[in-house]
């Protein structure tokens, strides 16, 4: 036969696939929609770490369609952004010019991975066909109450020049480019996504996703019960409400925390000590959130009032301190040092006295040396409620207290609205006039999409304004609501806008009328599977949900939830675990790899590498083992196609067990274990092939298994055998559990060379079961120290025993 030739093979078929495509819509067919995370059209192309999800969600996708499937399988491109702006502002270039070419460069290099993207559904979100859909979900959550403006101190970055939602604060910092993130006050739109809050939350049970994604989820969303207790001021006519999570320890209470933001702060200053709280709260409005998070020691200032203790009557002293966050909760805490880390933490500094008041073992500890936390114990020190048990009190107190009538049982979620506003250029314009008379107005349905203007300038201002705010004969219009002069908002939305719904324009993105044909939404979606990096485990996917609940509700789509099941895939790094980058100079191009070992070995290393789930570090070498591989199982078909061998009991055996460890391996997506799976097998067909050779059903069961992983060389063997349909056509094999039983055999067991007695056990079995097996049926047979254990496979066991 001839030996495999990478390039012409590859050549060929892909040539052939482009003629006759594959995947093709009966009708009749049930669809499967597999979804990649769309790329940004970066300019340094892609790297062998960027094929790692491709192949993934390519080989999963040719799985399908072996089984029968109409696959749906877009791509396209998340294309506004801050990097195409960043070059702009550097090159002068308009952000749609390197946009353009980025795309078309990652383009040509996907399509060397030869997945089977349907590029009729490609879309482009800056496209304004794409982008009028983007507003238009704008305008229609404005007019259902859900967009509105605020003012407010929002995340800014000051090297970007812009405002960022919370999501995009990374341990203070900007998540682009590291800067530390300070506070602006600004007018800013917002998304109202906490009024979906706990339909996000409980949704996450219907969906097959990765446990740690949903826990990631639910946290972000961070729903908890408590109770808002009210504290009275002494001597004032004013009361503090707090908001806790543990009231069965309001009789631990020793004092209070403000935020240095709350509005009673200053007020509850005395002659005294008004000089320090105003210093305080002057010098926390300067901190950025860096400074705030990373604070190691607790600073707080004593106002010099005092609360009272509704439940005891205890008077308690009222602290600020910037621990205390005012956007969470009531931004004031009454404080347990007893049983809170923090607050056990600040009493101990300022000398505030420690009250117990859960025991864990019925006894009060003498000198706490850390605060108990953990709601499990009996109630000391607690009036009415000593004795309790403080995990029943916990969930009991929130009601008790407001029947006492001195608070109120509450339920707070972490999740905030949605700041949805940047000050910057590449993006999509928001679609509101604003009018002195009739205030926000959206643009009409009917004149979308507002396309983005032209600009000399990309720079942000920095004033806080887009760069549209210099392109008067755009910003000034009419009211589209009274006609009179009015002004155009000049925010754009940030990058999320786009990523929030784009899977479900894919289907029809021509669609002119609508966003999608709802026949065509309830035929084709939702998707069935979402592949894609786990950076994106909260944000973005949070985001869909919360888009594709709101289509949902006005009636654009059928179903809440927009992907079922999710794959998430770990980084390829290079050497010693690094992330690859053109600034770290260890990236690795694939274009060398596909020229000198075909795409197809390419692809069945990068599955190869390690468990797909986690990160892998890449060495070029091992790709030599892998085209070794696909070598060898070129020359067994072919050796073997004309020989007319009759399947063997073994055989038949081989092949059961081969669809088997293939099938559940890639159903589990242990990726790299199906590679080796395949290894193995093909050595052991090697070895029955010298023995008389293999059947043309073990072969060709073998040939449509690899199509998914090898597509070329599965393809050309395919036909090599007489096949003038695609192998993508063919039927993914089926396996008999009662055919892959392995035939018992009887075996010697020996100590020091002497047989003491035999045991059953299968030939192909695992080592140490046999060898386990052995001893157990030795028993007390076995009088010393075993040695040595030996297994001659198939034969005996001999143990070494001194
Ligand atoms: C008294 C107490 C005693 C608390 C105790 C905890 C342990 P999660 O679960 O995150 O909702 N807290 C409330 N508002 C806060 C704010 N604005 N800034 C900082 N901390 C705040 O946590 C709620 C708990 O965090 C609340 O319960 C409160 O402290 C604190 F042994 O109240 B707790
Ligand atoms: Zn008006």
């Amino acid at each position: 036969a001839e030996p495999y030739n990478h390039r012409a093979v590859e050549q060929k078929w892909r040539q052939k696939w482009e003629e006759n495509p594959i995947n093709v819509n009966d009708g009749k067919k049930p669809k499967y929609y597999c979804l990649d995370m769309f790329p940004y059209p970066s300019g340094s192309g892609l790297h062998v770490g960027h094929w790692r999800g491709y192949v993934i969600s390519d080989v999963w996708s040719r799985y399908k369609m072996l089984q029968g499937y109409y696959l749906i399988h877009p791509m396209g491109w998340d294309a506004f952004g801050l990097p195409a702006e960043n070059y702009a502002i550097k090159m002068g270039t308009h952000p749609k010019i390197t946009t353009a070419s980025n795309i078309k460069n990652i383009k040509r290099q996907i399509n060397e991975i030869a997945a089977i993207y349907d590029w009729d559904m490609e879309v482009n979100t800056t496209d304004p066909n794409f982008y009028k859909w983007t507003q238009w979900i704008f305008v229609k959550m404005f007019k259902a109450g859900l967009a509105y403006e605020k003012e407010m101190p929002i995340n800014w970055c000051p090297s970007c020049k812009t405002g960022l939602a919370n999501e995009e604060v990374v341990d203070g910092c900007c998540e682009r480019c590291g800067s530390p993130v300070t506070k602006k006050n600004l007018k800013q739109w917002m998304l109202r996504i906490t009024k979906y809050a706990d339909r996000l939350l409980n949704d996450l049970d219907k969906l097959d996703w990765p446990e740690k994604v949903k826990k990631m989820q639910t946290e972000w969303i961070g729903k908890s019960y408590g109770a808002e207790v009210d504290f009275p001021v002494e001597g004032k006519d004013e009361k503090i409400t707090v908001y806790t999570t543990r009231p069965d320890t309001l009789h631990g209470a020793t004092f209070m925390v403000l935020a240095p933001e709350h509005a009673m702060a200053k007020e509850l200053a005395t002659d005294e000590t008004r000089e320090d709280v105003e210093k305080y709260i002057f010098n926390a409005s300067m901190k950025s959130n860096v400074d705030r998070l990373q604070d190691k020691e607790k600073t707080g200032v004593f106002t010099g009032s005092y609360a009272i203790n509704p439940l005891n009557g205890a008077k308690v002293p009222i602290w600020l301190s910037d621990y205390v966050l005012a956007d969470y909760g009531t931004g004031a805490i009454m404080c347990v040092p007893a049983h809170d880390d923090r607050d056990f933490e600040f009493a101990t500094k300022f000398n505030i006295p420690i009250i117990q008041v859960i025991a864990k073992d019925g006894k009060e500890i003498e000198n706490m040396t850390e605060a108990y936390t953990e709601a499990a114990g009996t109630m000391i020190n607690s009036g009415e409620w000593n004795g309790m048990e403080s995990s029943v009190l916990k969930k009991e107190a929130p009601l008790m207290i407001e029947k006492m009538g001195i608070g109120k049982k509450t339920v707070n979620y972490k999740l905030r609205d949605w700041v949805f506003s940047r000050q910057r250029y590449w993006g999509e314009p928001i679609p509101i006039v604003h009018c002195p008379k009739c205030g926000a107005v959206p643009v009409p349905e009917e004149d979308l999409p507002l396309l983005l203007p032209e600009v000399e300038k990309y720079q942000p201002t920095g004033t806080g304004e887009s760069p549209l705010a210099d392109i008067t004969e755009w910003v000034n219009t009419t009211c589209p609501c009274c006609g009179a002069p009015a002004k155009r908002e000049t925010n754009t939305m940030p990058q999320w806008a786009g990523s929030s719904w784009y899977f479900l324009r894919y289907i029809d993105s021509k669609n002119n009328e609508e966003l999608v044909n709802r026949e065509k939404a309830d035929k084709y979606l939702p998707v069935d599977m979402y592949i894609g990096g786990v950076e994106h485990a909260v944000l973005h996917l949070l985001y869909s949900r919360f888009y594709t609940k709101f289509l949902n509700d006005i009636g654009v789509i059928d179903f809440d939830e927009p992907f079922k099941k999710l794959f998430n895939q770990g980084m390829i790094t290079g050497k010693n675990g690094i992330k690859m980058s053109k600034s770290k100079g260890n990236v690795v191009s694939p274009d060398d790899l596909v020229r000198d070992y075909g795409c197809d070995s390419l692809r069945i290393y990068e599955l190869f590498v390690g468990p797909p789930e986690l990160d892998s570090e890449w060495d070029d070498k091992g790709i030599e083992g892998v085209n070794r591989f696909l070598k060898r199982f070129w020359k067994l078909a072919l050796d073997n196609k004309d020989k007319d061998v009759k399947a063997t009991p073994e055989l038949i055996k081989v092949r059961h067990k081969l669809v088997h460890d293939i099938t559940n391996r890639l159903n589990t997506f242990s990726l790299n274990t199906v590679i080796s799976g395949f290894m193995e097998y093909n050595n052991k067909l090697m070895e029955l092939s010298k023995k008389g050779g293999v059947d043309k059903e073990t072969l060709e069961t073998y040939i449509i298994l690899l199509a998914p992983f090898a597509p070329h060389v599965s393809e050309e063997l395919w036909e090599q055998f007489g096949h003038t349909d695609s192998v993508f056509h063919a039927t993914w094999p089926e396996y008999d559990e009662e055919a892959m039983k392995d035939d018992e055999i009887e075996i010697p067991v020996q100590i020091n060379g002497k047989t003491k007695c035999t045991i059953a056990i299968n030939p192909d079995g695992d080592k140490d079961e046999i060898l386990a097996k052995a001893k157990e049926a030795l028993g007390d047979k076995v009088n010393g120290t075993i040695r040595k254990e030996i297994y001659v496979p198939g034969r005996i066991v001999n143990l070494v025993v001194k």
